[in-house]
């Protein structure tokens, strides 16, 4: 009799856990829905809840390699003893199903995602697609991978990006990230399906990227950093292992570098590159001045050297866009900026690249196909569209993940602005600069500069949280957009930056729980 009422009293307590257990499931998996960044086109909320069984199935067609290695990504995130593979579902059986699918899905990024009870149908055009949609569903489940079985809200959500290009720039030269730190950037990246990032390898302080014809580049030039630290640089193998990284996370590594300024560490390590009588400064520079260098751009051999770096890193660089800098050519006569930026487009056109440059290049005369990126004078972007040029995003003002939160930020800078929170979301890349209109502009391109930046930890605080809606701006379409709903969701991410132990800033504007 006792025996029988302790069993009762368990069985009630364990009773009890499963409907409290799974009322807070639920209660994750509705709250998940709502709280999705970037925020898809559609979302349709559909009665009842997807919950997998022991018997789970995890469908994809065998042939499809990269669709195959996407279910990896997938399978991480149930608890291991669920899935079972298969081609073919079973009939009745409870499965994730991911398609490649042509027919009725928006854009070659687009994805379409519907859950049901028994359910879970990922569509989409292309790979990409199928791998935007696991982000969404990443986003669903518990930032926090449980041995509970989790629950996902039945749903239908359609959804595509509104820009091409959506992406972070990281400044490796003034100081030197390895190849890990720029890893886990990728990881971060990926899961707000940013597509791109832009590494700017070159600069006044140091040449990051091995040159095989040039070797004191990087020997030399890329010995020291800002403040004096050791620097560094990747050899082309590792750079091959980071695009190959990026690749397999659907991101494209855009190499920049910086030219005819921003040079100094090229100069430092092949003085005969150089014949400004304003570089006096000998050896490597370790400070954080900007517009002092320049490139010989009258003298042939520049052009050979141009022609050799170009060369080399389009052999190793997938990415259709070569970024050439052009930024801060201060002590570059203008005649010759003009002519030097009109024949260094052709190099880079002649191995088969599409040229991107600072806004300032528009003073030039484009090429067809050449990319201005704007960051500071809107005359600029201007003149890049009168020439038909599109135009990449990267206002100062509003995207510089360099500049401080406000005055009592620690790192950063602030010559261009304080960017809190909120002002880094409240903005429209089609209406930033009067003359550049939505069909102008290829994409959203989030800068960090990292002068004052010397720790992958440092990184994360200056990029998260803003990094998290130049996702959201880059992706979600304008209409609907607006600072006091985004706030809301952008308060539950929290639990993804802890879970992924990043050092965020946690601004008093946001509603953390
Ligand atoms: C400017 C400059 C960079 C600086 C950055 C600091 C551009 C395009 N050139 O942006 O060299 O690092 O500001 O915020």
């Amino acid at each position: 009799m006792r025996l029988q009422r302790l069993q009762f009293a368990v069985g009630g307590l364990l009773l009890l856990c499963a409907v409290a257990c799974t009322n807070k499931a639920t209660e994750q998996a509705d709250a998940a829905l709502n709280n999705l960044i970037p925020k898809p086109v559609t979302v349709t909320r559909t009665a009842g809840y997807f919950q997998p069984d022991a018997q789970m199935q995890l469908v994809v067609a065998a042939a499809d390699s990269v669709l195959l290695r996407n279910t990896t990504l997938l399978s991480a995130l149930f608890p291991s003893t669920t899935f079972t593979s298969a081609t073919e579902r079973t009939a009745g059986s409870k499965a994730i199903v991911l398609q490649l699918l042509t027919d009725g899905l928006p854009g070659k990024e687009g994805y379409h995602l519907t859950i049901s009870d028994s359910l879970v149908q990922l569509q989409a055009p292309t790979a990409a697609g199928v791998f935007y949609g696991l982000q969404t569903i990443r986003q669903l489940l518990p930032a926090t991978k449980t041995t509970a079985q989790p629950v996902l809200a039945n749903c239908t959500i359609q959804d595509f990006p509104r820009f091409a290009i959506r992406g972070s720039m990281l400044d490796v030269a003034r100081h030197f990230f390895s190849v890990a730190d720029v890893k886990r950037y990728i990881d971060l990246l990926a899961y707000y399906k940013l597509n791109t990032l832009h590494l700017h390898l070159s600069d006044d302080q140091g040449w990051r990227i091995e040159i095989k014809k040039w070797p004191r580049l990087t020997e030399y030039g890329g010995s020291s950093q800002v403040g004096g630290g050791a620097g560094g640089f990747y050899t082309q193998e590792q750079f091959k292992e980071l695009v190959r990284y990026a690749a397999e996370r659907y991101i494209s590594i855009i190499p920049e570098i910086d030219m005819p300024g921003h040079t100094h560490a090229a100069v430092a390590a092949y003085p005969e590159l150089n014949c400004n009588p304003k570089d006096t400064i000998k050896g490597l520079y370790t400070g954080i001045e900007v517009g002092f260098s320049t490139l010989c751009t009258t003298n042939e051999k520049v052009y050979g050297f141009i022609n050799d770096v170009v060369g080399e890193i389009a052999a190793i660089s997938p990415s259709p866009y070569f970024h050439m800098g052009g930024d801060e050519s201060l002590v570059t006569p203008k005649d010759e900026y003009i002519k030097f930026v009109n024949r260094v487009q052709t190099i880079i056109q002649s191995h088969g690249k599409q040229v991107i440059g600072w806004d300032e290049i528009a003073q030039a005369t484009l090429l067809p196909g050449t990319i201005a990126q704007h960051w500071s004078d809107t005359a600029n972007p201007v003149k890049a569209v009168a020439q038909g040029a599109d135009v990449l995003m990267s206002p100062a003002k509003r995207v510089y993940m360099d500049m401080q939160y406000d005055s009592t930020t620690k790192l950063g800078l602030h010559w261009a602005a304080y960017i809190e929170v909120d002002e880094a979301y409240n903005w429209d890349p089609a209406q930033i600069v009067k003359g550049v209109p939505a069909e102008k502009i290829l994409g959203v391109v989030a800068p960090l500069w990292t002068e004052t930046i010397v720790t992958m930890k440092d990184i994360e605080y200056m990029v998260f949280p803003r990094l998290t809606g130049y996702a959201e701006i880059a992706w979600s379409k304008q209409e609907g957009r607006n600072w006091e709903e985004y706030k809301n969701r952008l308060a539950q991410h929290a639990a993804f930056y802890n879970a992924w132990g990043v050092q965020y800033y946690a601004s008093p504007k946001v509603p953390w729980k």
